[in-house]
């Protein structure tokens, strides 16, 4: 790994003439590559940007657009969508492919490193150098760019990290995220190469519980991370047996996990689940760290150098057992491993600072040992399966669809995801004939062509008008109550 990473950041700033601090998108399924590239970028100082392989042309152009990066690395599958886009991107200069096949107008990554030198001399970066930028939605427009510095890596070494896992040289470690969220570059670069552990990778193209299990009972993995709806969905397979020869441990995060589901992991498999909370924005701000006593429902306690407070609005820390926003302190010091801020977006940035937090958005309440439990987002955003989704971005994938004058998208509730997307559409007239069932999977349909397919609405209903402020907004927390049953 050393000598390829070495490689890779030789046909960085050599074959590619890329420098410290030029942005890169990394497009890649679970591939070697992917960690290639993930440190080659570390090592040059090239921020590199990580997407999942599920966006289309559109959420490729967006980011290359907003970030102006001068390379992209995907493959074969997502070549022809970059192409599509790439002369409305004039920063782009280099596009790199990982494939056994050539394609014109693309370096062909393989041969390059084959033929680099593995002689590099890495650059000394400082703690608040720029590392990598992750891609986030909120409630309205675009998605975000969350900007991390070397600091972020940094934190996995320190000792308070270290006990969330407790990982040994000896260990298998299997993170199985998407390689476009920040759980990727944690679970399965920072966390088990910083404690010389082995990366467990499966190609995963799709996901099906029983290759999991079969994965769990033919290699010898001894901890595992994956989202809650992962552990759900092999639950709720009833399969005969879950007794995994060499699990140890096992970690979720990324959305809400039920305390029975959890108690049944454990009876099942023999193996703990333990909980963690993050976002693009802080990485892992807190867990049940390992031999730390399990509440079942609880995702755990902070974790320095984080102090997370429950606050109100007006950043005032509230006592125990009290509703409020997860908030984490960045004055008088911003802890090292939260984002520096979101890229050309100072706005947005300081909307999210509330006194002398870091308003995550999200709620939660806090009880006398200092263990929190999570309650939801206290904005229109949508955690689907461990998802984040910004409601205006399926909304305008819909509003390109004839049929749609008019939507307004928030969360439901469901037994297998935890949540999911739900549509309320206003059909044009001249679609109210329509068979109803059709023209829900042609919109489904629709959604899952325009933008990356796990932001399409599972759930649809068609209705007469939307509730609306006396200004005319859609009163999206009025539909998200009636789908919960709250009033
Ligand atoms: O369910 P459907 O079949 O109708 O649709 C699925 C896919 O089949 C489909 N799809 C996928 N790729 C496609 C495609 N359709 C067309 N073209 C393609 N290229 O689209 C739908 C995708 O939905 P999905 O990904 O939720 O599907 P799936 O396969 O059921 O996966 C289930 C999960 C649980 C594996 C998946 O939802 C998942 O990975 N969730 C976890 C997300 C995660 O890792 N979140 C963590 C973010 S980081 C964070 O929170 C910070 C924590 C520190």
């Amino acid at each position: 790994m050393t000598d390829l990473t070495c490689r890779t950041a030789n046909v960085f700033t050599q074959a590619c003439g890329l420098q410290t601090g030029d942005r890169l998108a990394l497009i890649l399924p679970r591939v070697p590559e992917w960690w290639l590239v993930s440190v080659g970028c570390i090592r040059t100082g090239v921020i590199y940007m990580p997407g999942t392989t599920q966006m289309k042309a559109k959420d490729i152009l967006y980011r290359l657009q907003v970030s102006e990066a001068k390379a992209i690395v995907t493959t074969d599958t997502l070549a022809p969508e970059v192409d599509s886009v790439a002369p409305e991107c004039p920063s782009l200069k280099t596009k790199l492919l990982v494939s056994d096949h050539s394609r014109e107008g693309w370096l062909d990554f393989r041969s390059l490193i084959k033929s680099a030198s593995p002689d590099h001399i890495c650059i000394k970066s400082k703690t608040l150098d720029p590392m990598a930028i992750f891609f986030t939605s909120g409630t309205t427009g675009f998605p975000k760019m969350a900007k991390h510095s070397h600091g972020f890596a940094l934190r996995s070494y320190f000792p308070a990290c270290r006990k969330l896992l407790q990982l040994k040289t000896s260990d298998v470690f299997w993170c199985l995220s998407d390689t476009g969220w920040i759980l990727a570059t944690l679970g399965c670069l920072l966390e088990p190469w910083t404690s010389g552990s082995t990366v467990f990778a499966h190609h995963l193209p799709q996901f099906d519980p029983k290759v999991i299990i079969e994965t769990l009972f033919k290699y010898p993995i001894t901890q595992c991370l994956a989202a809650p709806s992962v552990y759900r969905m092999i639950l709720q397979h009833n399969f005969t047996s879950l007794r995994f020869p060499t699990l140890e441990h096992c970690l979720t995060g990324g959305e809400a996990l039920l305390p029975e589901e959890q108690e049944q992991w454990n009876r099942q498999t023999g193996v703990l689940l333990h909980q963690a909370y993050g976002q693009s924005e802080t990485g892992i701000g807190c867990g049940t760290l390992r031999g730390m006593k399990i509440k079942p429902g609880s995702m755990g306690k902070a974790i320095p150098p984080f102090d997370i407070q429950i606050i109100d609005d007006k950043g005032n820390i509230q006592p125990p057992n009290t509703e409020g926003n997860i908030g984490i302190r960045i004055k008088p010091t911003r802890p090292i491993g939260l984002f520096m801020y979101y890229e050309n977006n100072p706005e947005k940035t300081a909307e999210v600072e509330c006194g002398d937090f870091y308003n995550t958005g999200d709620k939660a309440t806090i009880d006398e040992e200092g263990y929190f439990w999570f309650l939801g987002r206290s904005d229109d955003v949508i955690n689907a399966s461990g998802y984040r989704i910004g409601p205006a971005e399926v909304e305008n994938a819909l509003a390109e669809h004839p049929a749609v004058a008019e939507s307004a998208v928030v969360s439901s509730p469901d037994p297998v995801r935890g949540e999911v997307v739900k549509a309320f559409i206003v059909l044009n007239p001249a679609f109210s004939c329509r068979d109803q069932d059709e023209l829900i999977k042609e919109l489904q349909q629709h959604v899952k062509s325009v933008t990356a397919p796990y932001k399409y609405p599972r759930k649809v209903e068609f209705v007469s008008e939307l509730p609306k402020t006396i200004t005319g907004k859609i009163k999206r927390s009025e539909l998200r109550k009636k789908e919960f049953g709250q009033k």
